[in-house]
């Protein structure tokens, strides 16, 4: 694989930049990780609020766990009032040393409370910041929306379902850390 980066292209030898880049990639080595999810333990922090919604987030997520291997009997599900109260709930369950991953799932819809933009943005920098302070991987799946039409599009109708997605992307963390180790 040729790699053309900024250097090489501004190198006048041109054709010898190139090579020592060729040779460069292919020396480079890539670390992602699997999508096996058979033997981890993965909690869902799932908001009540929205729950028509939510539910549907829950069923992408539980089926993307199944699918790559996950047994029942490692998954668990806590609810909470609202994606607010997400943050705190995902950090107990990430030092309670009983899980290889937290899926946060909600869903805040802009047009129904002026403050949707409080509980969205906490509960977004809540998340981050408790993957941070844990270590963890702390997976952000809350779909923020402008209605409750566009809320649902994105939980399973035309654009994809949110909650596989984090789902997946909790997978692939756990794998990913191990790989990196501590
Ligand atoms: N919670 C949500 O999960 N989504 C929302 O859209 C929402 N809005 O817009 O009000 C919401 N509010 C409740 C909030 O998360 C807390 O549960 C509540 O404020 C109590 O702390």
């Amino acid at each position: 694989m040729r790699r053309v980066d900024r250097q090489s292209f501004n190198n006048s030898d041109g054709g010898a930049a190139a090579d020592a880049s060729e040779r460069k990639s292919m020396a480079m080595k890539t670390v992602q990780g699997g999508l096996s999810a058979a033997g981890s333990r993965f909690a869902l922090v799932v908001s009540r609020f929205n729950d028509f919604i939510v539910s549907r987030l829950v069923e992408g997520a539980v089926d993307a766990l199944t699918r790559t291997g996950a047994e029942e009997a490692n998954l668990c599900i806590v609810k909470v009032p609202g994606s607010f109260e997400i943050p705190l709930v995902a950090k107990r369950l990430a030092e309670s040393g009983k899980w290889d991953a937290i899926i946060c799932l909600g869903v805040a819809i802009r047009g129904e409370t002026p403050h949707f933009d409080y509980v969205a943005g906490e509960a977004s920098k809540g998340i981050a910041a408790c993957a941070l302070q844990t270590g963890m991987p702390i997976i952000y799946g809350l779909v923020t929306a402008e209605s409750a039409e566009q809320a649902m599009d994105r939980a399973g109708l035309k654009m994809g379902n949110k909650g596989f997605d984090a789902a997946m992307a909790a997978v692939e963390m756990v794998n990913l850390l191990k790989v990196l180790g501590k």
